[in-house]
């Protein structure tokens, strides 16, 4: 297995992207061949500087064309898979920059694709040992109806059909023709593999609300796009794509 991370950057503390760098090599091992950091126009200067002064010959720094951080997942997961050096890449582990998604959970995540030859692996926040804190209630319940309904509709073993944080075989990401322009990139990536008959497993993780305001968040409408996503994963299920 050889990995290639890729996180999203806006504006995120430099103690968090020097705790993830650590994390993922720690968990990864020689199994890690890049890590991938895909910036926006919106980047902050501080947080560039902060992954700049990282001395890992691991990072690459990739500035991001397509839009959102649905773009910047998509533009990630298509030059982590180019520009690693030599390796061939045989998995993408996709992970948020804001500390929001617990790094931790790699390990189990590496053993369940190894174990059970998964092509994706999600960190699941709705399990029975995963936990959820400081998520808004309102959200909370709509994330919690969505997954009941698109479980049900799609017959999908998965319990969290809408978190980023995952780890792709290559060529499940390579699959798929991503459009997702904001968070629904979390849910693209995996009810489409659900919907297409990959075997896609579930670890439980922990998640926590970042300190201090995030940027990118969904609004309740922006939701929606969660929703597209399910109904695009409902036509490939259903035959109609
Ligand atoms: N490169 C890039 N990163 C982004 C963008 N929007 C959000 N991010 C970062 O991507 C990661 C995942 O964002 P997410 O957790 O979904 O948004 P949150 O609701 O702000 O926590 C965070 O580290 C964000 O700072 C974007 O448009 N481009
Ligand atoms: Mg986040």
């Amino acid at each position: 297995m050889k990995i290639a991370v890729v996180i999203p950057v806006l504006e995120e503390p430099r103690a968090v992207l020097e705790a993830l760098v650590v994390d993922v090599i720690v968990a990864c091992r020689e199994k890690v061949v890049g890590i991938h950091f895909v910036y926006s126009p919106r980047t902050s200067p501080e947080t560039r500087a902060a992954i700049a002064k990282i001395s890992s010959p691991l990072v690459v720094h990739y500035e991001q064309i397509l839009p959102g951080v649905g773009g910047a997942y998509r533009d990630g997961l298509c030059t982590a898979r180019r520009t690693t050096l030599h390796e061939r890449v045989t998995h993408l582990l996709m992970l948020e920059g804001d500390g929001e998604a617990d790094p931790s959970t790699i390990p189990s995540m590496l053993r369940a694709a190894e174990e059970q030859d998964a092509d994706v692996v999600i960190a699941s926040r709705w399990l029975p040992d995963s936990e959820i804190e400081g998520y808004r209630p309102d959200k909370l319940a709509l994330n919690w109806g969505f997954n009941k309904l698109f479980g049900c509709l799609l017959r999908s073993p998965v319990h969290d059909h809408t978190f980023t944080f995952k780890l792709l075989r290559r060529e499940v990401a390579e699959a798929f023709e991503w459009s997702a322009e904001r968070q629904d990139i979390g849910s693209q990536t995996t009810m489409w593999p659900v919907a297409a008959g990959y075997k896609v497993v579930e670890v439980p993780t922990t998640w926590r609300a970042r300190i201090g305001k995030s940027k990118g968040t969904l609004s309740l409408a922006g939701n929606l796009r969660h929703v597209r996503a399910g109904v695009e994963a409902l036509k490939i299920r259903w035959g109609r794509r």
